[in-house]
């Protein structure tokens, strides 16, 4: 899809927002917003921090297609890993996920674990798009979870971080060559757009095992290989180098897929 189309939902929404957003991106320019003792900056680190993040964003960018209930047609295909054997997944799935802890790392100040009833307190989104995967195939479905620029503000990011790396329980490949993790990655601009979700939630139940339980990103204007199923950690990061074959992803590693993989 080469123009996404606002649905008539988002684009009332962007628009409405509109007025509010340039006031709050003006405000950016003083520095008074990084001091936390500043009142504005306590306001915004309120439930506003969320809806500041979401209309930068929206002024800047489009958003990703968004369908109607009536549109879903089938459940979500699994693709890739739909079964993860490593024996920390295994433990964590044979407790129904109980003990897990999704962490976030890296270049941030306040690394961070979050349990799924801690992700699913925290603000939330719903969101019906389409998954393309580069095999050919598309499915419709209705995603909820964490926005991820919720929780970026949560970590506070440091300065020098471009990119947010997500690593996962599931080892994939093989062959001659030892099977690895799958992981990839995105730039903090895709990973604060306001469709970049962490689901827990799909087509209104809790995120099945084979489409990525307990957690998964959606990065809803790329490919489907950008999607990372079974997160562990979310790593931000100034540069992907240190990271599996220093492509960014375990299909730009292995098979030369483009690292931005936008639709
Ligand atoms: N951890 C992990 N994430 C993954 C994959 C995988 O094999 N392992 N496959 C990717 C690919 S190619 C696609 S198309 C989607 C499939 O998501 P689904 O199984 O929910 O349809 O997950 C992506 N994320
Ligand atoms: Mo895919």
């Amino acid at each position: 899809m080469s123009h996404p189309v606002l649905s008539r939902r988002a684009f009332l929404s962007a628009g409405s927002v509109g007025a509010s957003s340039l006031l709050l991106a003006g405000c950016d320019r003083f520095d008074f917003l990084g001091n936390d003792e500043s009142r504005v900056r306590r306001v915004l680190a309120g439930t506003n921090t969320l809806t500041y993040r979401i209309q930068r964003a929206l002024l800047g960018d489009t958003l990703a297609r968004e369908y109607e209930e009536t549109e879903i047609r089938q459940g979500q295909r699994p693709n890739g890993s739909a079964d993860p054997q490593t024996p920390e997944f295994l433990a964590l799935k044979e407790n129904g996920f109980t003990s897990y802890r999704l962490r976030i790392g890296g270049l941030v100040e306040r690394p961070t674990e979050l349990s799924l009833d801690e992700l699913r307190n925290m603000p939330a989104r719903s969101q019906i798009t389409r998954h393309d995967c580069v095999e050919g195939w598309s499915c419709i479905a209705k995603w909820t979870g964490v926005p991820l620029a919720f929780l970026l503000d949560q970590v506070r990011v440091k300065p020098e971080v471009r990119f947010a790396v997500f690593h996962c329980f599931d080892n994939i490949g093989g062959g001659l060559a030892a099977p690895v993790s799958y992981y990839e990655s995105c730039d903090l601009f895709d990973a604060r757009h306001p469709q970049t979700i962490l689901a827990y939630g799909l087509n209104g139940a809790a995120l099945p095992v084979p489409n990525g339980a307990p957690l998964r990103v959606r990065i809803e204007r790329q490919l489907g290989y950008k999607m990372a199923k079974y997160l562990h950690t979310i790593e931000l990061a100034s540069s992907l180098a240190g990271f599996g074959g220093g492509q960014g992803g375990y299909w730009e590693d292995s098979a030369g897929y483009d690292w931005y993989g936008g639709i």
